[in-house]
């Protein structure tokens, strides 16, 4: 594999002195650390299909209480990255959760960042910082780091929704942590996406005077997203993607620190192939059926389907319905990348 040289080559009593001192050689190792013209990739292209995923959590709903579970959750563990591992990409936590009628997540807030994004059911609620964010299918909601959260369920079915957190690189960091609190007391007013933000281009003025709010806007609606990409889609080329992300609407930068979220719709019978990217991603279909080509392999989707897309994969989109749009919700690692700087588009 390289010039380099194995640890084997070196002799045992140098080898046991290095060890005995705590201390490792480089060479052997520099080249899997640092390989040439491109990352080496652990993480695959993987589906998780809905259809089997939810017997199974919905089986979790009779074996384990929520009062036993606290967060009733499947995780998405990606083949690549070990056997257990709690990462469907690698830098990205993708879990399933399931609340029942009458349940309560209890309250509590920790260091990794969290968002959910409803698959199903209504009646299923968030309460952060005393907002009571509704869940209805296709919303997303955020639960930013230290940010107090609980979960409730007012409906009749169940609720079931895909959580995506930032865990991996909190837990790289050896910095993840929770605390639990009482119940918090819930602000009897509809949350900011009906109220100060309704919509993109009218701020609250007093917006303009004060620093921007880190985190205003905690609920985006998909009934408002929907329509929006609806609206992008007739200013845009066939081919092209019709991608919406999720900021702050007072600073227009991504909504979260690490991870980044957009809405993606594929027309009937579209394929789109988007550039080559330093990111990891993951895509949830929120509606439609098709085919998603990574790297050379072909994996089909449907309804509530999940994908890992590894990075600088090549890709490939195709809606292979001929009369319906298909609408996907992606998660990448794109706003770490930029902070850190070595985020690319590769062509
Ligand atoms: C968490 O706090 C929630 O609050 C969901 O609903 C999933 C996965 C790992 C760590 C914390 C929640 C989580 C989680």
């Amino acid at each position: 594999m390289s010039g380099l040289g194995t640890i084997d080559e070196l002799p045992p009593d140098y080898r046991q002195a290095l060890s005995a001192s705590n201390v490792l050689p480089l060479w052997p190792s520099l080249r899997a650390a640092l390989p040439y013209d491109k990352p080496a990739r652990r993480a695959r292209p993987v589906a998780w299909r809905y259809r089997d995923l939810r017997p199974a959590l919905l089986r979790a709903g009779e074996l384990t209480p929520i009062e036993k579970a606290e967060r009733r959750v499947l995780v998405l563990s990606n083949p690549g990255l070990g056997p257990d591992a709690m990462r469907a990409a690698p830098a990205i936590f993708i879990g399933l959760q399931l609340i029942l009628p009458g349940e309560f997540a209890p309250n509590h807030r920790h260091s990794p960042s969290a968002v959910r994004f409803v698959i199903e059911g209504k009646g299923g609620y968030t309460v952060v910082q005393g907002e009571k964010l509704p869940m209805e299918k296709g919303d997303l909601i955020l639960t930013p780091s230290g940010l107090w959260h609980q979960h409730g369920h007012e409906g009749k079915e169940p609720v079931i929704w895909l959580d995506a957190l930032d865990l991996p690189t909190i837990n790289t960091l050896e910095a993840s942590y929770c605390v639990e609190g009482e119940p918090q007391a819930i602000r009897n007013e509809p949350d900011a996406s009906q109220t100060r933000f309704r919509r993109a281009g009218l701020l609250p003025y007093q917006a303009l005077e004060t620093a921007p709010a880190r985190y205003p806007l905690l609920r985006y609606p998909w009934r408002e997203v929907r329509e929006a990409l609806h609206s992008l889609s007739g200013v845009t080329p066939t081919g092209k993607a019709v991608q919406l992300a999720y900021v702050n609407p007072e600073t227009g930068a991504e909504c979260m620190p690490i991870l980044g979220f957009s809405a993606l719709m594929l027309r009937p019978g579209e394929t789109v192939a988007p550039p080559r990217r330093s990111t990891s991603a993951v895509l949830h279909v929120v509606e439609g059926e098709g085919e998603a080509e990574i790297d050379g392999e072909t994996l089909a989707w449907s309804e509530s389907d999940t994908i890992a897309v590894p990075t600088h994969a090549d890709v490939r989109l195709a809606n292979r319905n001929p009369r319906k749009p298909t609408y996907l919700f992606q998660v990448d690692d794109a706003p770490l990348q930029k902070k850190l700087g070595f985020y690319e588009v590769l062509n």
